[in-house]
């Protein structure tokens, strides 16, 4: 064994050390040339820190780029086309958004701040053009919200589009809602009031129409390779055996014969939507310098769309696969170096087990990844346990799931603009002794109105008749039993029928802010969904529109009803007003709340009732922020006014907690307090607080 207090020894070079070394050696052949050509447009010190962020960054970009591509294509071709592309976009990247990069240099925390509030709508149905999305930001900002999160803006195909996610340019602005430059000035008015602009991207596949697709299909032997094409069914059969069909009702099977192509085409989602071949280097240069354009508009935050499926590989379901996570990673890593100020967040809805991947978290090793991830297995959880007005299944799930890495966070959410998948893991439902196959059944029936009792008035998505499988399509406000009781009350004919039906009302307006209070409080961005700070119910002529009739997802896409949101912000006792004055309520407390920002955990809980038997009906968590405290989150799931044992009050006491002040303890949401030796604390019916240290 080396002596390494002795002198002289040199240890010797790990894997590690050895391809660092290689990734030094790539770029420093690089760096000369860049620093000669490309560069001329930039000032000194701009260069310097180009140089900074290469030097930084580049092991991240340069390993997965070895992992993903060294056993098929020429490397350094890879790596200078790439270094190309990021030189070039780095050189022309507008001033106002260089001084944004220095920014968020700085504060690199700036997504996972507790001040963050996000809104997600399509352009078209939210305010019209880009134009008048720019219009409407009074409105937004009046939510608290600082992230906008536009669905597909890019042109799609003619016809069925899939809601934008089969995209013919990746250049191009759909010209029905403007143009390139509308999307610059609508990302310049919003960095003017300190808000993020967040569009699509879709990665996985494009539409059929799209030059590249158009090229391969005509034989082009360079765009041929762009997709995944096939001369005969011997190997779709054969990946066909492992994998699962996304929309087995309107668009099943994973493959679809091209006439013009002459050959089958791999297409995981309709068959005018093509998946890319990401083994090839090509795609990746292609798709980085979209990337960086979009950047360069003034673009903060990439979605990067169903992003799970990029690989594939025969015998395995072509989902979550480590090269998936090379990508992200080298993506990334791109736009660290090119455009600092941008992020991006997986679209990956995902078993539990997978999701912290995509956040970086691998099993002995963390990697710079995305930066943001949809939490769905809360959102499943929250549908689930207000269903069953009990927080076991919750608290099992969510305590099982490894924590996301502390500069990365979560995207907490109730309801988005596709269907809930019910991801309950086996283990997890076994865990409380619950059949996880009898629970998703349970979910669909209840969210479907087919439950007896049930409130959620929503339909089943994508049934599949041979697996017994589905999901679930809605708004939340239908979901949460408003719609159903608006319904009894319009048919109710004695007093006692409207009193019950006022009751199930007021439930269902509270069910819809409770859900939203535990995506405010639990830490991450929580992202609303357009309509829902309204309590827009279902849409009921979706099936009207042109190509949408088999794609009920539309009846929870609602063209934002501007009349409503005026009558909810001058009757905040209706019940648009009410859910609209308490999401206004919730940014404003999380603004208050810095343990909300990154780098806290999130630990569900059980709590007691005063005998000292679990509460059930009582969803708990712990925010434990190193330097900002601890937050205790409670949710009464029930209809039931509840008490807790007192001792709850204790999980809230983070710093001193020797000094015993009278009404330490707050509760941000409703102002009440309690002092530390209080016996009991209440909890109203379907109530969230969220408590806090306040000495
Ligand atoms: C995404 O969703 C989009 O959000 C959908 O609106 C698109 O239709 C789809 O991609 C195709 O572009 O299966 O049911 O793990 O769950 O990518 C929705 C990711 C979906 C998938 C997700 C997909």
């Amino acid at each position: 064994m080396p002596d390494v207090m002795s002198q002289n020894v040199s240890p010797a070079p790990t894997m590690a050390t050895e391809r660092r070394r290689r990734a030094a050696e790539a770029l420093s052949a690089l760096v000369p040339g860049i620093r000669r050509d490309a560069m001329t447009t930039m000032e000194s010190d701009e260069i310097d820190a180009l140089i900074a962020r290469f030097e930084t960054h580049w092991p991240d970009l340069f390993e997965p780029l070895e992992r993903l591509f060294a056993t098929r294509a020429d490397l350094t071709e890879v790596v200078t086309s790439i270094a190309g592309v990021i030189v070039e976009a780095a050189s022309e990247r507008p001033v106002a958004l260089r001084r944004l990069d220095r920014r968020r240099e700085i504060a690199p925390g700036w997504f996972a701040d507790n001040t963050m509030v996000g809104y997600a709508a399509y352009a078209d149905r939210f305010a019209g053009t880009l134009e008048e999305v720019a219009g409407q930001l009074d409105h937004l900002e009046s939510l608290g919200v600082t992230y906008l999160h536009l669905l597909p803006v890019l042109e799609p195909r003619p016809g069925d589009d899939d809601g934008g996610y089969a995209v013919a340019d990746y250049e191009r602005i759909d010209p029905r809602l403007g143009t390139m430059e509308d999307l610059e000035k609508l990302a310049g008015a919003m960095r003017d009031r300190h808000m993020s602009l967040c569009i699509d991207l879709v990665v996985n596949h494009t539409a059929r129409e799209h030059p590249w697709a158009r090229a391969a299909a005509a034989g082009d032997p360079h765009y041929r390779d762009f997709y995944l094409f096939f001369e005969d069914r011997t190997l779709p059969d054969l990946y066909s055996e492992t994998l699962v069909d996304v929309f087995p009702d309107n668009a099943p099977g994973n493959f679809t014969w091209s006439d013009e192509a002459g050959a089958w085409v791999w297409t995981t989602f309709h068959d005018f939507q093509w998946d890319l071949d990401h083994s090839n280097p090509d795609v990746f240069v292609e798709l980085a310098t979209v990337m960086t354009m979009l950047a360069n508009r003034g673009v903060e935050v990439l979605r990067l769309d169903a992003v799970p499926f990029m690989w594939k590989e025969i015998g395995t379901g072509c989902q979550n696969l480590p090269p998936v996570h090379d990508l992200l990673q080298a993506y990334r890593a791109v736009l660290a170096i090119a455009a600092p100020a941008v992020i991006t967040k997986a679209e990956a809805i995902v078993p539990p087990d997978e999701l912290v991947r995509y956040l970086g978290a691998h099993e002995g090793h963390r990697r710079p990844e995305c930066d943001m991830a949809y939490n769905n297995q809360l959102m499943v959880m929250l549908w689930s346990s207000v269903a069953t007005r009990d927080a076991r299944l919750a608290h099992a799930a969510l305590s099982r799931m490894s924590p996301p890495p502390p500069t990365t966070t979560w995207a907490t959410y109730v309801r988005c603009h596709d269907d809930i998948g019910w991801a309950v893991s086996d283990a997890d439902a076994a865990s409380v002794g619950v059949d996880a196959a009898a629970h998703r059944d349970f979910l669909n029936e209840f969210y479907a109105g087919e439950f007896r009792g049930s409130f959620g008035l929503g339909a089943r998505f994508q049934h599949n008749p041979v697996t017994g499988d589905s999901r679930t399509s809605g708004s939340a406000a239908a979901l949460c039993g408003i719609e159903q009781a608006l319904d009894l009350l319009a048919s109710a004919t004695t007093t006692r029928e409207t009193t019950t039906a006022q009751r199930f009302l007021d439930h269902g307006v509270r069910r819809l802010i409770l859900l939203h209070a535990v995506t405010y409080g639990w830490g991450g961005v929580p992202l609303l969904w357009s309509g829902d700070e309204i309590a827009s119910l279902n849409m009921h002529d979706w099936e009207k529109s042109p190509g949408r009739s088999d794609d009920n997802r539309w009846m929870h896409r609602p063209r934002l009803d501007w009349t409503a949101a005026a009558a909810a912000e001058s009757d905040p006792e209706s019940i648009p007003g009410r859910v609209l004055g308490s999401l206004r309520a919730l940014a404003a407390a999380r603004r208050e709340t810095p343990g909300l920002s990154g780098g806290g955990t999130t630990t569900a809980r059980l709590v007691h009732a005063p005998g000292g038997d679990v509460e059930t009906r009582v969803l708990a968590w712990v925010r434990d922020h190193p330097r900002h405290g601890c937050l205790v989150g409670l949710a009464n799931l029930s209809e039931f006014d509840l008490r807790l044992d007192g001792a709850v009050l204790h999980e809230a006491v983070s710093r001193d907690p020797g000094a015993d002040h009278a009404e330490r303890i707050v509760d941000i949401l409703s102002g009440h307090r309690w002092s530390l030796g209080r016996p009991t604390v209440e909890m109203p019916h379907l109530t969230v607080r969220w408590l806090t240290d306040d000495i």
